[in-house]
Formats: structure tokens, sequence, C-alpha cells
């Protein structure tokens, strides 16, 4: 039986406002665990992670909340280490976006642990590649994909010399707000972006199609992360970066699905959600049909299909 270990975080200070503390409360009471072990699956709940105390990290005049950030990421770098290396499927219930330092860098280690490489799936509205020095916000939210493609300038927040992600391996899809020394560093590092734009014109399903043909040409692990703000904020208005114009209910769906059938992901983030700015639980629930789609429930049986 295939395992699924949820690890809660309830990091709210990478977002620059109170709320996302809650998140893996309200993912809970929406059922995440519940949906999963009716999927047939062996579901472990590890509960709230602490933050690891820290000391001697070095100045980031450019962050707000760094130690806090920090102690989160070390914590949640060996949880999400540890879970996937006794086999596990690792799902992590934000917590804000910044908590993609711990789990995404911890994947990293696994995977080199394992002689694989490791792709990021990055559905959200940001392409969250700030550094201390570009941020307009210093709010490290924005950060996340810029520290683990090794930005130097906030190497010391793990120990020197962790695995790293290729920016190259990384897929941002659902972009749509991107700030301008961001753009020119994503462009610079050869992120790969399909953003709102793309979407549209190119359609969801053939997006995915693109990258899982990318991952499976290498036989990688896939890591998704999923920020709430990466859907329209009609149906997921529980997040404190709102942006007009996002991905419909069919379209993330669709999505998950087709992930589902690759059998490539490896890891999940649920992220960004913040139930003090929910409309009565909405936006809990989506995401916890996004996950149950992710791991396996379908509308109905079908016969595969080719192409
Ligand atoms: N998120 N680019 C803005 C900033 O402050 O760096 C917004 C970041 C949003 C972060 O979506 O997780
Ligand atoms: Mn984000
Ligand atoms: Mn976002
Ligand atoms: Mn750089």
């Amino acid at each position: 039986m295939v395992s699924i270990g949820l690890i809660g975080v309830p990091l709210e200070e990478g977002s620059g406002r109170r709320g996302c503390s809650m998140g893996p409360t309200a993912l809970r009471i929406a059922g995440i665990d519940r949906v999963m072990a009716d999927l047939g699956f062996d579901v472990t709940d590890h509960g709230d992670l602490r933050p690891e105390p820290v000391e001697h990290l070095g100045r980031h005049p450019g962050t707000k909340h760094l130690p806090i950030v920090a102690g989160y990421t070390r914590a949640l770098e060996a949880a999400t280490f540890d879970t996937a290396e006794k086999g596990a499927v690792p799902v992590i219930l934000g917590g804000d976006h910044a908590l993609s330092m711990g789990s995404v860098s911890g994947m990293a280690r696994y995977a080199a642990a394992v002689g694989r490489p490791l792709f990021v799936l990055w559905l959200d509205a940001h392409a969250d590649f700030n550094t201390p020095e570009t941020s307009p916000s210093g709010n490290m939210h924005g950060m996340p994909v810029a520290f683990f493609c090794g930005q130097a300038e906030f190497a010391d927040i793990l120990p020197p010399g962790r695995p790293l992600v290729d920016p190259k391996r990384v897929y941002q899809v659902g972009i749509r707000s991107v700030d301008e020394t961001e753009r020119q560093e994503i462009n610079r590092h050869g992120v790969n972006v399909y953003d709102m734009r793309a979407l549209d014109e190119m359609g969801v399903a053939a997006i995915v199609k693109e990258i899982l043909k990318a991952v499976e040409r290498e036989d990688g692990l896939l890591h998704v992360s999923l920020d709430v703000d990466f859907l329209e904020p009609d149906i997921a208005p529980g997040v404190g970066t709102t942006v007009p114009g996002g991905a419909t209910f069919r379209e993330a769906h669709l999505v998950m699905e087709m992930l589902c059938d690759s059998g490539r992901v490896s890891s999940l983030d649920l992220v960004e959600l913040n139930p003090f700015l929910d409309d009565r639980g909405k936006s809990a629930r989506v995401m916890v049909e996004l996950a149950a789609s992710l791991f396996g429930r379908r509308i109905l049986d079908r016969p595969t299909r080719s192409g």
C-alpha cells in the first residue's frame, strides 16, 4: 500500500500578514486525511512542525522574519527528507509559500540520494524568484524558488553544499504577476514559465503534456507546489495575494488528473491558504478536492487513451 505523510507547517511570517498559520487546521477540517484514506492510501499525520532554533544566521537586510522562516526551513527540510526516505509521499499542509524552501530542499536531497533528478511544478500567480536584494516587499514567500535554485544571497539558511534544483527543471504555470527584476532573473536562469497567456493560447493539457515529457525523458521525480492564488479568486478567495485571471476549477482539476495518471508525483505542497480571508471554508475545500484528484479520485473509470 502506498503511504502518505502529512506534515503541517503553520508558518505565516513569510507572507507579511497573519492567517496562514491556520492553514493546516483548515485543510484537516476540510478532510485532507480522510479523502486520502478513502482513496486507499496509508495516511500518517505527523502533526504540526515546530521551527528549529537558529543561531549564527548571516545578516540579510532585505528579509522580514528571517529567523522563524529559517527555523521552519531547517525543520521541514529534514521532515520531508525523512518522510520520502521511509517510502511515503510527503504532503505539506501550509503555511505560506516560504515553506517550500524546506520541502523542495528536502526532496532535492532525497532525489540526490536515489540518483534521480528533481523537477518542480510551480502552480502559482507569482514566480516567487525574488532574493533579499531584489524583493520589493522583503516577504520571504516571494523568494523560495530563488532559494532552492541556489541564489547565493541567502545560502546560510541551510548548511553549505546542499543539493540544489536546476532552474531548467523548474516549470511554472499560471504566472501573471512578476516583479521587473524577477522577470529578468527567471529569464537569465532559464526557468520554464508558462504564463497565463501561454495557458490561454495552448490550453492547459498541452502544457502539462510538455512538462511530463521532460520529466519522463530524464526519469525524474516531480515535486508539485500548489499556491491557492494559482486559482481564480472567485473559487479560492482565501489567500492574501489574489490576482484576477487565474486558473478555473476545471483547468486546475485537469492538471491534477493528468499528474495522477503520470505516476510521477513524489511530493506536494498545499500553500498560502489563509482561512481568515476565506469564505465559509470554500478555498480549503477546493484545495482538498484538487489534492484528491492528484491522488487518484476520478469521475469515472476510463479506458486508457493514447495521445
Ligand atoms: N506568493 N512578488 C511579490 C513579492 O512580494 O515578492 C509577491 C509574492 C507572492 C508570494 O505567491 O507565494
Ligand atoms: Mn507562491
Ligand atoms: Mn502566489
Ligand atoms: Mn543568480
